[in-house]
């Protein structure tokens, strides 16, 4: 994107959103293998337009991040975090993950699978927390800073559907443990903050069995990359 190559960054950051259960991390894992064994891709490797493709998250991409991952993560009860503690251990690990994994990458040509990113801050701290939209918008501003997705795949699923399959998977976490009011919110949040988004987003039907979701998340992919490298995917 425009602001990235003025930076001279030649990579591509491709996030994945949406609420819980969704399948985000599953489809990581698919759409990383697809894109490895692409053969356009494995040219575009082989002429140095990529130097690599790799996959990260949020919160948790660093080594920072690992340890305020666990902070977030947390459900002992002996002193729950407020929520403005909660938005502002995000926003730390976005800035760490933002200046010492992200940029020097994207800079080296790198492609970027990432789970989750600011939208998600959006959509938990300021639709499911009711937190401040203008002071996260300032906050996802800091943290970034200006750092936006190439693309977005927002992996859209009824919010009873996706909790049920994070139940099922077992022990929940302190998101997950919230109500079905908070889902709803949540997804409500990435809803609106995708509908006002200055970069390129992709709504995927995320309902159907893993191999189908990839299916769709290929089919959109395979839009963007004629864009971005017309010449090595003629469409
Ligand atoms: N959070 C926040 O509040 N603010 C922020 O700014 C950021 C994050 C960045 C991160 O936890 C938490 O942080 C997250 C939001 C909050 N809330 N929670 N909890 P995480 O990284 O541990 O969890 P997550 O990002 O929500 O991922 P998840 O719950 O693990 O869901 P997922 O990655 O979307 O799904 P999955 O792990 O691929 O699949 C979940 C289960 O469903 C698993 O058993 C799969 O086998 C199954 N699955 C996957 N796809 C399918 C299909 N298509 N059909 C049926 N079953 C499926």
């Amino acid at each position: 994107m425009a602001e990235i190559a003025q930076r001279g960054m030649t990579g591509k950051l491709i996030v994945m959103e949406g609420g819980e259960g969704g399948g985000k991390t599953t489809q990581l894992r698919y759409l990383h293998r697809w894109l490895c064994q692409l053969p356009a891709v494995q040219s575009l490797q082989a002429e140095g337009q990529i130097t690599d493709i790799v996959v990260t998250r949020e919160p948790g991409g660093t080594l920072t991040g690992q340890r305020i991952r666990q902070l977030l993560l947390d459900t002992s009860p002996e002193e729950p975090l407020s929520d403005r503690s909660e938005l502002l251990l995000y926003a730390a690990d976005r800035a760490q993950h933002v200046d010492h994994w992200l940029k020097p990458r994207l800079a080296a040509g790198v492609w970027i699978l990432c789970d989750r990113y600011s939208a998600s801050t959006v959509a938990y701290q300021g639709y499911g927390r009711k937190l401040d939209l203008t002071l996260i918008d300032q906050l996802n501003q800091i943290a970034t800073g200006g750092l936006v997705s190439d693309l977005t795949l927002w992996l859209d699923v009824p919010v009873d559907v996706g909790l049920g399959r994070a139940q099922a998977r077992g022990e929940s976490d302190r998101m997950e443990q919230a109500s079905l009011a908070f889902h709803q919110r949540v997804r409500q949040g990435f809803s609106q903050v995708f509908a006002q988004a200055t970069y390129p987003v992709e709504q995927i039907d995320a309902m159907s069995d893993e191999v189908t979701v990839a299916q769709h998340i290929q089919a959109a992919m395979l839009r963007w990359l004629s864009q971005w490298y017309p010449t090595h995917f003629p469409g």
